[in-house]
Order: structure tokens, then sequence, then C-alpha cells
């Protein structure tokens, strides 16, 4: 550090939300890891199984759990369908319930699919430039509807944590499939 002027730490890339510095994370899972969420998972083929349905890249500036930080983060969905279903997230409630998150999508068509405690389920389309705000206790998935990758920012509270376990026991109540073409909630 000289005269207490720092080199900035991390880069965002605001047209492609791409994220790169040295504390960036990235994550990926594969079809084959995240089949079981389709309606005809039997329909992923031993060669789709290790193609990437979504990527993530993260800033997490402090540990897992700590109160009153923020967590940064870029999703990168591929696009394709499993059966008629569009490649989508697994989805999943905050552990801490009361926690939300903003979404932003940054390129490509899709969805924000929403379940609430009541598994009320509803979708919202996100096109580049859309910001949406997901309140606590409401679980959120994306999914790409369009011909390309679909990316979307968000940011939400190093304490929200994911529950993953609700939605492996009980799915959302719709799905999106393509009918005739329209993304439909079904
Ligand atoms: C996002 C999601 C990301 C991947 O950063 O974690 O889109 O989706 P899944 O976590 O459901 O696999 C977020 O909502 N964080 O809280
Ligand atoms: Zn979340």
């Amino acid at each position: 550090m000289e005269n207490n002027i720092l080199k900035c730490p991390i880069f965002y890339n605001s047209t492609t939300g791409d994220l790169s510095g040295e504390e960036i994370v990235q994550s990926k899972r594969t079809l084959g890891e995240i089949k079981s969420i389709f309606k005809d998972s039997d329909k992923v083929t031993e060669n789709d199984e290790n193609k990437v349905a979504y990527k993530v890249l993260a800033h997490f500036p402090v540990e897992e759990n700590t109160s009153g930080g923020l967590f940064f983060g870029t999703s990168i969905l591929s696009p394709g369908k499993v059966g008629d279903e569009y490649i989508m997230t697994k989805g999943h409630f905050h552990s801490k319930k009361d926690t939300g998150e903003y979404y932003w999508c940054i390129s490509g068509e899709g969805m924000l699919i929403l379940m609430d405690e009541d598994n009320k389920c509803w979708a919202i389309e996100m096109k580049k430039g859309a910001i949406h705000y997901i309140p606590g206790k409401v679980a959120h998935r994306l999914a790409n509807t369009g011909n390309e990758e679909f990316v979307v920012g968000a940011c939400w509270p190093s304490d929200a944590g994911h529950d993953y376990d609700t939605i492996v026991k009980t799915g959302f109540s719709k799905r999106l499939i393509d009918v005739n073409g329209t993304p439909t909630l079904v």
C-alpha cells in the first residue's frame, strides 16, 4: 500500500457478468449432477452427463454465516432442455428464512421461478436490465428459455445459507416447460 491508496482487487464486467480477481470462486453443476430435478431425468444421455448446466462465479469477502456481510455472484446457465423442460438451477430457500436477495439479468433470457412456503409458485420474465428483489421465505430458481447463455447477477446476505433439502424433498410445485415454443408454468 502506497499513500493509503489501494489497487482494486476485483473486477466486474457488466456486459458479460464476468468476475475476475484473486478471490473469485468458480463452481459448476453438470447435467449429470442435477438431472434428478428434471421431470424427464432419464432423457439425460450418458453423452449429456458431463455437459455444464450452469456455472457460478462468486466473491465471498467474509466467512459463510457471518451476519451483516454480503456475497456477490454471477450465474451462467447454458441453453437447452431436458425433454421439454428448460435447463434450470437446483433452486433453494435460504436457510435463514428472513433473508432476501437481488437478482438482475445481464444477458440472455429466462425466468425467475419462485415458490413461497405455502408452495404457491410463479415465475417472472428476465431480460437484460431487469432487476428482481426476492423476499425472504421464497424459494428461487433460474431457467434459461433462450438460445444463448442466460447470465444473472446476484447479491445476498452472507448468513443466508442454502436450504436445498426442502427442494429435493418437495420440488417446486410447478415446472417451466416448452409448450409449442412458449415457456409455460404447469
Ligand atoms: C445464487 C444461486 C445460483 C445457483 O447465487 O446459488 O444461481 O443456484 P443454486 O444455488 O440453486 O444451485 C443464489 O441464489 N444465492 O443465494
Ligand atoms: Zn439464493
